[in-house]
């Protein structure tokens, strides 16, 4: 969860340098029963939202969504009113002190998710893309990082044009892009900390529950599982003079279970497994299917997530691998999830 990522960042902090005795304040321990850990869960579920810092731009974010929700409940879709899909992209962060220098980050380049919003867009699903300033967006995957520079060149008389090399990807990434977003098919809303995350994951569950189960929740984003409270989060930069750092992390509360039971129950809801260990991930899968209830548990390992995910649901597991070297193994994994959200509104219409 405390990565070096932070480490290609100007800050000074670099975790590799620093000791960062992490003490948690929750252990899982006392989670044995269920009830209990429930009722725990919803008391740290509203400190977390009181104690939040205040989303900035929330009316905006509200505004945005109530529009993005009516339009798309007018319109039809795939046997049915039009489907949409909540999917969460990239890493939140975990700031270390309120004017905020250092912060732990999660690893995501958000590739799943922007390739993700592709193949749902194509599948005739609107999206709400709710992703982690500057990680990978949809429709730009084959742009070179170094966009402008890379991909425009000076004319003789001094216009810029695209570079051959590129135009049929930055040709293809404007339409594609251009005709999702003229539509009214895809909203994007960024954010950075664990605190924007949670705060705008909340509103766009509470303005989808009116679809009822047309409404997809695909949690691809890498979740910080450990933060500091905002009310005893140091204000200023934290001094490196008194010498190695020693602070306690509090547990983000387990949102998953808030989402299904009160935010949108009756939305298909898919989460994500991630380990770098193959020999816990389906066990840590399956729990998590179980524990939050949620329709599908996508397992994947880092080494191997581009090639292979794992498919786990009530019905069993099924691996999904990209069809060659130079497919997504996104395509595949789109299709089949459409396939059981399509059985899940007709079990629940029935
Ligand atoms: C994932 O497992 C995603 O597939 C990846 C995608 C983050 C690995 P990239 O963005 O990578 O394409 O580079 N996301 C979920 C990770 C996560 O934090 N899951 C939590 C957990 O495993 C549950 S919410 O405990």
């Amino acid at each position: 969860m405390v990565n070096n990522l932070a480490s290609y960042q100007s800050f000074d902090f670099i975790f590799s340098t620093v000791v960062l005795r992490v003490s948690l304040a929750i252990s899982m321990d006392a989670f044995t029963n269920l009830d209990a850990m429930d009722e725990t869960t919803s008391v740290e579920v509203k400190s977390f939202f009181d104690s939040a810092p205040l989303l900035k731009d929330a009316n905006s974010i509200i505004r945005k969504l109530t529009q993005f929700i009516d339009h798309n409940s007018s319109l039809s879709g795939i046997e049915g009113p039009r489907r949409v899909v909540c999917v969460t992209s990239g890493g939140t962060t975990v700031p270390l002190e309120q004017r905020c220098v250092r912060y732990i980050d999660n690893f995501s380049s958000g590739h799943r998710g922007a390739t993700s919003t592709e193949y749902f867009l194509k599948a005739g699903y609107s999206v709400i893309f709710l992703y982690r300033r500057g990680t990978c967006q949809p429709y730009c995957r084959s742009l070179p990082d170094d966009l402008l520079l890379e991909c425009f060149e000076l004319t003789d008389d001094s216009c810029i044009k695209v570079h051959e090399s590129h135009s049929e990807a930055v040709k293809r990434a404007i339409s594609g892009h251009h005709a999702a977003v003229s539509g009214g098919f895809l909203l994007k809303l960024p954010f950075t900390t664990i605190f924007e995350y949670l705060q705008i994951l909340k509103l766009t569950a509470m303005s989808m529950k009116i679809l009822g189960p047309s409404a997809m929740f695909y949690l691809a984003a890498a979740v910080s599982d450990f933060y500091v409270p905002w009310e005893s989060m140091a204000v200023h930069k934290i001094q490196s003079a008194s010498g190695p750092l020693d602070m306690r992390l509090a547990q983000v509360p387990k949102m998953l279970s808030v989402l299904r039971k009160e935010w949108a129950p009756a939305a298909f809801c898919i989460s994500f497994k991630l380990e770098t260990d193959k020999d816990i991930l389906l066990e840590k899968a399956d729990k998590a299917l179980r524990r939050y209830k949620m329709n599908a548990v996508v397992a994947n390992e880092l080494s191997t997530r581009k090639e292979v995910v794992i498919l786990v649901t009530n019905s069993g597991k099924v691996s999904v691998y990209r069809e060659n070297d130079h497919a997504d193994v996104e395509s595949p994994l789109i299709k089949l999830l459409v396939e059981k959200h399509s059985s899940y509104i007709k079990e629940i219409n029935a």
